[in-house]
C-alpha cells in the first residue's frame, strides 16, 4: 500500500513516484480536506489522476450530465459542450442531455467518440426563476422514465459555465455537492441559507454546514432522483403556500443537503465565480461562470 511506501522509504524506482506524489499531496495544510462527517473535499494537489482513472475504468460507469438552455441561454451551448468534451471526464463514457425549447439552435458539434449528446425539447417559462426551479422537477422526472436505465450517476449543470481544466472521476461518489465560491470563507451564521421559516427550504439559524451551488451537483442515479424529488416537493409546496425560497432551487438544494450529508464535496475549483477575486488557495480553476449580463440574458 502507499502507507508502506511513507513508513519504508527504500522503495523501487517505479514506486518513487508515488512516493512523492504523496509527499505533494500531504503539503495541503492550508485547506480543509474532509467535512466533520469524513467526505473528502475534493482540491488539486490531493488526488492522482491515474490511479482513480485505471480503477474507474474497471467499472465501465455511465455518467449523465443534466443541463438547460431555455430562451437566450441557447448561447452558451457551444462553451459548455466545446469545454466539457475536453475537460469532464475525458476518456470516460458520458451522456450530455440538453434540454431547450430551441433545439433548431443546437451547433452541430464533434464530440469525442466515448460522448454523446441527447437533445430534449423542453417548454419555457415566462420567469427565469421557474426556468431554474422546474430543473429540479424534470430532473426526477426523467431519471424515472429514462436516466435510471441508461446512467450510472448523474451530475446537473448550469449552461452559463465554461471548463478550463479536467473535471476528472475525482467527482463521482453517491451524493456529490459543490461548495460555493461565495460563501466558503464566510462563518455559517452570514451565508445565504433561507432561514424564514414559512419556506420549506428553511434552515434554523444557527444550523447549517456548507453553503453549496446549485450550479453543479450529482451523485448515484438513485440518490439524485431522491434530492430533486424532495427539492422540488418543497418549491410545489412554497409555491402552494405563496412564497419562494431567496435562491429558488438552490436554497432548497442546500436544505436537502444538510440533512442529507453528501459522501464527496467539491471544492470551488469546480465552479469559481468570475465576479470573484481568485485566492491563492483556488490553484486551478477547473470550471466558472460566463460573465452575463443578467437584465439583458433573462428578459
Ligand atoms: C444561481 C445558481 C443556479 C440557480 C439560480 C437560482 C450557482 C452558481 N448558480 O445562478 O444554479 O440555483 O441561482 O436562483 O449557484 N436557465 C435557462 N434560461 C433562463 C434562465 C435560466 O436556461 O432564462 C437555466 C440555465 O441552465 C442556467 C440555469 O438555469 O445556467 C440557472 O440560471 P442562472 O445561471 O441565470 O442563475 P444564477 O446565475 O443566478
Amino acid at each position: 500500500s502507499y502507507v508502506n511506501h511513507l513508513t519504508f522509504p527504500l522503495v523501487t524506482r517505479h514506486k518513487k513516484n508515488h512516493l512523492i506524489w504523496i509527499f505533494k499531496g500531504a503539503m495541503r495544510t492550508d485547506v480543509l480536506l474532509m467535512s466533520p462527517w469524513l467526505a473528502p473535499i475534493m482540491w488539486e494537489g490531493t488526488f492522482n489522476r491515474d490511479i482513480l482513472n485505471a480503477q474507474y475504468r474497471q467499472k465501465n460507469f455511465v455518467v449523465g450530465v443534466a443541463t438547460f438552455a431555455v430562451k437566450k441561454y441557447v448561447r452558451f451551448i457551444e462553451g459548455f459542450l466545446g469545454s466539457a468534451n475536453k475537460f469532464f471526464l475525458s476518456g470516460h463514457r458520458v451522456n450530455f442531455y440538453l434540454f431547450t425549447d430551441h433545439p433548431e439552435k443546437v451547433p452541430s458539434m464533434k464530440l469525442a467518440p466515448e460522448k454523446s449528446l441527447v437533445i430534449i425539447p423542453v417548454q419555457n417559462y415566462s420567469r427565469w426563476q421557474d426556468i431554474s426551479m422546474n430543473r429540479m422537477d424534470i430532473i426526477s422526472n426523467h431519471i424515472r422514465t429514462h436516466w435510471r436505465y441508461e446512467v450510472d450517476y448523474l451530475y446537473s449543470m448550469d449552461i452559463d459555465v465554461q471548463m478550463f481544466e479536467h473535471i476528472g472521476v475525482e467527482i463521482i461518489d453517491t451524493l456529490v455537492g459543490t461548495i460555493s465560491s461565495w460563501q466558503y470563507t464566510k462563518p455559517r451564521d452570514s451565508n445565504s441559507y433561507e432561514r424564514r421559516p414559512e419556506s420549506r427550504a428553511a434552515i434554523p439559524s444557527g444550523e447549517g454546514d456548507f453553503y453549496y451551488a446549485a450550479s453543479f451537483y450529482g451523485g448515484s442515479v438513485s440518490e439524485v432522483y431522491k434530492l430533486t424529488t424532495a427539492c422540488f416537493k418543497g418549491v410545489t409546496e412554497d409555491r402552494a403556500n405563496g412564497i419562494e425560497a431567496k435562491w429558488h432551487e438552490e436554497s432548497h438544494l442546500n436544505k436537502y443537503l444538510l440533512y442529507h450529508k453528501p459522501t464527496r464535496l467539491l471544492s470551488p475549483e469546480y465552479y469559481w465565480d468570475e465576479e470573484l477575486i481568485r485566492p491563492r488557495i483556488i490553484r486551478v480553476k477547473r470550471l466558472s461562470s460566463v460573465r452575463k449580463d443578467l437584465k439583458e440574458v433573462r428578459f
